[in-house]
């Protein structure tokens, strides 16, 4: 049970939300849950990793390649759409355990109950296949018309992407090519198939697509059967995308569909054994984490592929597609747990992107890396500085994301350092990670301004993780992430005193000689915010405590229209000290060792009925704070909140006019940190492995696998302790 995630029903009004929840991916490509027959309307979409365009001046994002999956069953030239139809019943299912996408449709036609089955699966042994196997039968022998093959007219948020269009077809292969309007990507969609029975055949060609028109007449009771794969390329995987997704398709489909379904379900079955965590107890949070690590493992660059984890994942071209902090903060730690490889795919995307941040840093003055809030193929931010739509004049809102959110930083800093610390991999350093660093820390260097009258640096006008109050002085979160940075940075150039050739080399490059002495200065003078002696707070930023003291039902209840933005100038929760986002507790979170239990937990008590949770990262947040402080009933709502948002589909859809919506996974990789290092209290330290258990009432036992230097562990708690052995 706790493996698949059932909705029955037609529940029309869910269909975008379905779309998201009902997803399949392998990293290059993920395909949204929607049913064969339905259009860009629906938003079907096969959203594709690292690989963007921008139509004029519109917001840049990525490319939805055109839907090879397109099939739609008429019998009696009557569609079989569940828009549309009389349905007798629906199911649609996802099988997480195998990565199997599956759906049944009974329809009441003239000539009786119709029924449609499809399964589909985005391959994990071959990121470029997407295979479906569509059958259907029918109570009483009638004339059918199935049309089947690639759709090019695409759902995109910002489009059209795709322009000259080109067809192709050759035995049961068919295939699609088109041109991206900005850098002139060439994207290629083929389709084989292989069916069961014999009809006439005829090919349909459109403007941006090219189907099958299969006519037969089908008997009562015969389950007719179809298997489709389909490839795709683009120019940046290959010179000849059409070529090779031609020719990938076409030797796929030769495999057989059961035999690609096997390799693949191999390959998930190998994941999950590193990456499972078993809830004895408690079925509902055991569905919900295991959903959250299945949207973790769809969308993660496995492959090797230079990308990184967009915001909404691939589930659409939403948030521009673009990485943010929520990769490094929220999904790194169980990606270097779990699957330390694949973590370092993801740190390769900072690296590569490092000319992007020494840009963007230039753009505004500085010197250093200071990375992209929202960042794309090359680095480049494509966050605007009007990043929110007026909900009253249609207007676009100044913002300042882009350009006062420099904790974004630290936080690729502290991933590298992370993932060095946890594979002890001196090569990541070498290799452009210590690179990254010292110009990460170079930025804050040169943000840091001095000021004589205190003795003291400071970072001024910023934004912390709570972005509805914008250009404040001295976040506190801010001020102790940049102070970490310089930290790392002192230390990976004592690390790289192991090859002083690379450490010479590395130091004359960057010409980082007065730097080096500077950052001693900056580690000495940086203002970082301290909990108040009597009352053990920390002041979010300069001046938080004095601003309006209100709840977040107040401010809810100021609103004027329900899609209102709450930050910025007028926003409803700028003048007061309701955040939208764990900002000190997450500070407290991550440095829970330099701060006693007292503080956490006044902390934590202060702001938690002030923070509206407005962000998908925050409640994970709250949930291992409060672990943490050895409090598991607390955490447990904020845990599950966190785990089931892309199951419940509860969460903002809209900043502003702007649609936001799409799966989450830093609260997905939030949900494994709460349940893994919060629950169960795994540490390590120094190479040793211990855990704390405090697990919530209703949890008996807590099992999972951990990888620590090519070494698997396996790990067990109850509510008594826990043990952990070698594999
Ligand atoms: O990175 C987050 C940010 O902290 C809050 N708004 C949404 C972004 C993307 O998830």
């Amino acid at each position: 049970m706790s493996w698949h995630v059932i909705e029955t029903g037609r529940q029309l009004e869910k269909t975008v939300d379905f779309g998201n929840k009902f997803l399949i991916g392998n990293g290059y490509l993920g395909y949204r849950g929607t049913m064969e027959e339905y259009g860009k309307e629906e938003l079907v979409a096969c959203n594709l990793a690292g690989i963007y365009d921008q139509r004029g001046s519109a917001w840049r994002e990525p490319i939805n390649a055109p839907n090879g999956f397109y099939t739609q069953l008429f019998i009696d030239n009557q569609a079989m759409d569940l828009r549309t139809s009389e349905v007798i019943t629906h199911s649609q299912e996802l099988d997480m355990q195998r990565a199997v996408h599956q759906r049944k449709t009974v329809f009441a036609e003239k000539v009786g109950e119709v029924t449609i089955e499809s399964e589909r699966f985005a391959s994990s042994t071959d990121n470029h296949l997407l295979h479906m196997r569509y059958s259907f039968s029918l109570e009483k022998t009638a004339r059918v018309r199935l049309v089947t093959g690639i759709d090019g007219d695409i759902w995109d948020i910002n489009g059209p992407h795709l322009f000259d269009y080109d067809e192709y077809s050759e035995g049961q292969t068919i295939a699609v090519s088109a041109v991206s309007g900005e850098l002139k990507h060439k994207i290629a969609v083929a389709d084989t198939i292989s069916r069961t029975f014999e009809a006439e055949e005829q090919l349909l060609e459109t403007e941006k697509g090219v189907f099958r028109q299969l006519d037969f007449t089908a008997q009562a009771g015969v389950v007719y059967q179809l298997t489709k794969s389909v490839a795709i390329y683009t120019s940046q995987d290959t010179k000849e995308p059409l070529d090779e997704a031609v020719k990938a398709s076409f030797s796929a489909n030769q495999f057989g569909y059961e035999v690609l379904k096997q390799a693949h379900e191999a390959e998930w079955q190998n994941r999950w054994s590193l990456s499972d965590v078993e809830i004895e107890g408690d079925d509902e949070a055991q569905l919900a984490l295991r959903y959250s690590i299945y949207q973790l493992l769809l969308t993660a660059p496995y492959h090797g592929q230079t990308t990184s984890i967009p915001a909404r994942g691939l589930s659409g071209q939403t948030y521009k597609g673009a990485i943010f902090w929520d990769t490094e903060m929220f999904m790194l730690p169980f990606f270097l747990y779990t699957a330390p490889e694949t973590a370092k795919n993801l740190i390769d995307y900072r690296i590569k992107t490092l000319n992007g941040a020494r840009d963007k840093a230039k753009e505004y003055g500085f010197r250093g890396a200071f990375y992209a809030w929202e960042s794309q193929e090359s680095g480049q931010d494509a966050c605007s500085d009007y990043n929110v739509t007026d909900v009253f004049t249609n207007r676009p809102m100044r913002t300042y994301f882009r350009d006062k959110q420099i904790h974004i930083s630290a936080a690729v800093a502290c991933g590298i350092w992370q993932t060095y610390l946890m594979t002890e991999d001196l090569n990541l350093l070498i290799n452009g990670g210590a690179e990254v660093i010292l110009e990460c820390a170079r930025f804050y260097n040169s943000y840091a301004y001095y000021r004589p009258e205190k003795e003291r640096f400071e970072l001024i006008d910023v934004i912390g993780p709570d972005e509805y109050h914008e250009r404040v002085y001295n976040n506190a979160y801010t001020n102790k992430m940049a102070a970490y940075t310089i930290d790392i940075a002192i230390q990976a150039l004592e690390r790289l005193e192991a090859d002083p050739t690379k450490r010479e080399e590395l130091i004359r490059k960057l010409d980082y000689q007065r730097d080096m002495e500077q950052l001693q200065t900056l580690k000495e003078g940086l203002y970082v915010p301290k909990p108040n002696e009597q009352t053990g707070l920390i002041e979010q930023f300069d001046g938080y405590f004095d601003l309006e003291d209100t709840t977040v039902e107040t401010v809810r209840s100021r609103l004027l229209d329900p899609k209102e933005y709450w930050g910025g100038a007028y926003g409803v929760a700028a003048d007061t000290q309701i955040l939208k986002q764990a900002d000190v507790v997450l500070l407290l979170t991550l440095f829970k060792d330099e701060y006693s239990k007292e503080v956490k937990k006044r902390n934590w008590q202060y702001y938690e009925p002030r923070t509206e949770h407005g962000s998908s990262l925050s409640p994970c947040i709250y949930a291992l704070l409060a672990c943490d402080i050895g409090d598991p009933e607390w955490a447990y709502p904020y845990f599950m909140k966190t785990a089931s948002v892309d199951l419940t589909g509860a969460s903002k859809q809209f900043a502003g006019t702007i649609y936001i919506g799409g799966t989450h996974p830093a609260a997905n990789g939030g949900a494994w940190m709460a349940a893994v290092l919060g629950f169960a209290g795994l540490e390590i330290k120094d190479g040793e492995i211990s855990v704390n258990p405090k697990l919530p009432e209703k949890w008996q036992k807590m099992s999972f696998s951990i990888q620590l230097k090519q070494e698997i562990y396996r790990i067990e708690v109850t509510k008594e302790g826990g043990s952990v052995w070698k594999q």
